[in-house]
């Protein structure tokens, strides 16, 4: 396998960073999970402007204008032979001191991996996900905001830790008021009576990408879908219930804190909208070539 690394692909037993640098050292970079669907890279433009604002956000500055990504990225899947897989761009603050002061870190690192992706089970899209509310709390939006994909992603896995040992494949989130915010990696969405609601990013969502995609597809359908404060309530009396990410595409959650869901299956809107979502992410897209 080749890897984007720094300014150039180099063989994976080369592909290796400094113990010095600052994302090993102390999560300190930013990150995006990207897709390639037939032959195109999926929503490129739309990671790169997410991954830009995080950096900003973190003061890094990154040392490559974004159509220099962008060429590294369909190059990264060109060398790699890609034309459906997952693909993981990171840029940490690259090599500094044992010290916190990301100012002597000189240059950023930028890494590109493109490889296959392993997905879910396909047996858990047709049966549903069970999941549970954790007690771990979405970071404050003083703290990291969680608009922000940091490198920094222990709260996620420490939510990802209790809703495993729960017997989970993922955990619910709330925010520090209580409200919900997503799941551990996942934007969570709620239909009731042919509404979609899906809570904003000021309650401590992601703005997830699929979200927006689905958010789209669904009006572009004739739903109407709406951004609003939402309590567990309103997940435990929805019709159907379903999680969005750029890995798990999307996923019908059938059972949250032991209330079934609907009737306990999969529902309609949900596969609906995961049949124009598959269709649209086979036609857009940066072609690699
Ligand atoms: N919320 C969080 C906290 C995320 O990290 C999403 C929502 C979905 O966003 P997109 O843009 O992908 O629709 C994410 C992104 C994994 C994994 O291995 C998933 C993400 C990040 C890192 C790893 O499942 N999801």
């Amino acid at each position: 396998m080749k890897i984007f690394l720094g300014d150039k692909l180099v063989d994976e037993k080369d592909a290796v960073v400094s113990v010095f640098d600052h994302g090993l050292l102390y999560g300190d970079g930013v990150f995006e999970g990207i897709r390639a669907y037939n032959g195109r890279v999926f929503l490129l433009d739309e990671h790169l402007d997410r991954l830009y604002d995080s950096a900003k956000a973190i003061a890094l500055e990154i040392s490559m204008t974004k159509a220099e990504i962008s060429q590294a990225v369909v190059g990264t899947c060109k060398a790699n032979g890609i034309a459906d897989g997952y693909i993981r761009l990171v840029v940490t603050r690259g090599k500094g001191t044992l010290g916190l002061n990301p100012y002597l870190c000189k240059k950023d690192k930028v890494i590109i991996i493109a490889a296959k992706i392993q997905l879910y089970p396909q047996e858990l899209y047709s049966t549903g996900l069970k999941i549970v509310t954790v007690g771990t709390v979405r970071n404050h939006p003083e703290a990291i905001n969680p608009r922000i994909k940091s490198l920094n992603y222990l709260n996620n896995i420490m939510a990802k830790i209790e809703a495993i040992n729960a017997g989970c494949m993922e955990g619910l989130m709330l925010n520090h008021k209580g409200e919900v915010a997503e799941a551990s990696g996942d934007n969570v969405f709620a239909v009731k009576n042919g509404v979609l609601t899906t809570p904003p990013s000021s309650c401590g969502a992601l703005e997830g990408l699929t979200r927006n995609t689905v958010m789209e597809l669904a009006q572009k359908a004739g739903y109407e879908v709406r951004e609003s404060v939402m309590a567990r309530y309103d997940l435990y009396v929805a019709d159907e219930v379903f999680l969005t990410g750029t890995a798990a595409e999307i996923i019908s959650v059938v059972d949250i804190d032991k209330r079934s869901i609907g009737d306990g299956k999969p529902g309609t809107v949900t596969s609906e909208l995961s049949a124009l979502y598959a269709e649209f992410a086979r036609s857009e897209g940066t072609l690699i070539k």
